[in-house]
């Protein structure tokens, strides 16, 4: 082998065709969070409220500003070899009030940033909702009102009429179970209601509202796929025996299998309905539903991958005054040795992607699928900024080449995975951390008004790209 031979000699080549690069949501990157006709959304709403819940007082229009830059920003995609970018449409830009009459300005916008996209040979992967119900909506009840199904059935459909001539990729939720644990079990998310019951119903309509958005795309006849982004964190037994088997199941099956098997097969996991009966927290179903969940399950599967769980046997009963939670099944450990990134406080563990691949390739049909984001938040990257100005983030660079390593595995053994996007693309607003944790490829400078550059990472992933591995 000569030098240039070995320069670009890739190990590990992934399957042609992959989709590189990075996700981002419109909340975390738009900013203009009050011109233009934009609605309010439940974070604008929340901040207002209690700018005390946001690390260090900084709320959602201080982001990066993408709404005023996104020319610039495709630009540097481009210049780190992305082919593909995940962005979200701002449910209460286009629709101020979540229904009623469309927003112009923002039907000019999300057309500008997509044809901007496509100009880039960048392809757009839009969602449609992450995290940001409009608070119009919210006002009635949020997910928790069939009334919001069939707003966002009208929002969705409106997007794919509008931009379904262009956008190939749509998603219908971002993590549709975070707004679940945050907003109505754990107090993360605005409402802040602690009601199992209330989850229970929230996450049903979630889940409807999903099959009703695929049943609705499909009935355009657009020659996309559409599909849904899931958090998924497998669950670990601590160690053989019945009853840490038994909680790692059933901790999957609140977290994990609740959306993905309606999703992918278009069924609830027993155990869990079984459960939910036992306790008294079925939701409202109505006539039809079910059928409809069946018969729209998704063509396309985005895995957010950040974090495995640990779980073990419940020791000690909780009070019997406690609201009820998951864990009442079960509890979580620290596994000893465990590798962490402290910033975010997550374990670190790269062969949860690969298992959470195999398990999709075994159980769920080998459904067509990417990971849609995967990432490390790291405080105060300023002092990794060398004398050229470059953040070196030699530290995500490993973070992520082990990730992948994992990921040419699954590849490698059949699985149908069919690219990497990173959290996130540029450092970005975060719905409780504001800018404690950066995650970009490109460093976002809030004192020099949103001053971008590549970091060592973006760099490094432009390689990647060009060589289709490493
Ligand atoms: C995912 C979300 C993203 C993003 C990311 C990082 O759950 O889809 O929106 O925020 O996590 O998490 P955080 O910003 O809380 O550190």
């Amino acid at each position: 082998m000569n030098n240039q031979e070995r320069e670009t000699h890739v190990t590990y080549k992934f399957p042609d065709g992959f989709w590189w690069g990075s996700a981002a949501s419109a909340t975390q990157t738009e900013g203009a969070s009050d011109v233009d006709g934009k609605g309010k959304n439940i974070w604008d709403h929340w901040y207002e409220l209690e700018p005390n819940r946001f690390f260090d007082g900084v709320g959602p229009e201080k982001t990066s500003q993408f709404y005023y830059k996104y020319k610039e920003d495709i630009a540097l995609m481009k210049q780190i070899g992305h082919n593909s970018f995940r962005m979200s449409i701002s449910w209460a830009r286009l629709f101020p009030e979540g229904t009623g009459d469309i927003n112009p300005k923002a039907v000019e916008f999300y057309h500008n940033v997509i044809d901007e996209l496509i100009a880039n040979d960048i392809e757009p992967f839009v969602g449609l909702f992450h995290f940001d119900m409009p608070l119009a909506m919210q006002e009635i009840g949020g997910w928790e009102s069939r009334e919001v199904v069939d707003a966002y059935v009208r929002y969705v459909t409106a997007c794919f009429e509008e931009f379904g001539g262009k956008v190939k990729k749509w998603f219908t939720h971002n993590e549709p179970i975070v707004p679940v644990e945050g907003g109505y079990l754990y107090d993360f998310h605005y409402p802040n209601i602690v009601d199992f019951k209330k989850a229970v119903q929230v996450a049903y309509h979630t889940i409807l509202s999903s099959a009703k958005a695929v049943e609705a795309y499909r009935a355009l006849s657009q020659d996309g796929q559409i599909g849904i982004v899931l958090n998924l964190t497998p669950s670990y037994p601590r160690s053989q025996n019945p009853a840490d088997l038994k909680a790692a199941r059933i901790c999957d099956a609140f977290f994990n299998r609740s959306f993905l098997d309606p999703s992918v097969k278009g069924t609830f996991p027993e155990d869990l309905v079984e459960i939910l009966k036992e306790k008294g927290f079925m939701p409202a179903i109505a006539k039809g539903d079910l059928e409809t969940i069946k018969n729209n399950t998704v063509d396309i599967l985005g895995v957010n991958y950040y974090q495995p769980r640990r779980v073990k046997a419940k020791e000690s009963m909780p009070h019997p005054d406690s609201p009820f939670m998951p864990e009442f099944y079960f509890d979580y450990y620290e596994m000893p040795g465990r590798k962490m990134n402290r910033h975010r406080g997550w374990e670190i563990y790269e062969k949860g992607i690969y298992d959470i691949l195999s398990n999709l390739k075994e159980n769920y049909g080998n459904i067509e699928c990417f990971i849609s984001e995967n990432g490390m938040g790291v405080e105060g990257e300023e002092k990794f900024r060398n004398a050229e100005g470059m953040i070196e983030d030699d530290y995500r660079i490993d973070f992520i080449r082990e990730h992948l390593k994992w990921v040419h595995k699954a590849a490698s053994e059949g699985s149908n995975v069919k690219g990497y996007h990173l959290w996130t693309f540029m450092d970005n607003w975060s719905w409780s951390n504001a800018y404690k944790n950066r995650y970009g490829f490109v460093s976002v400078n809030l004192d020099k008004d949103g001053e971008r550059s590549i970091k060592k990472s973006g760099y490094w992933i432009q390689e990647v790209s060009k060589n289709n591995g490493f």
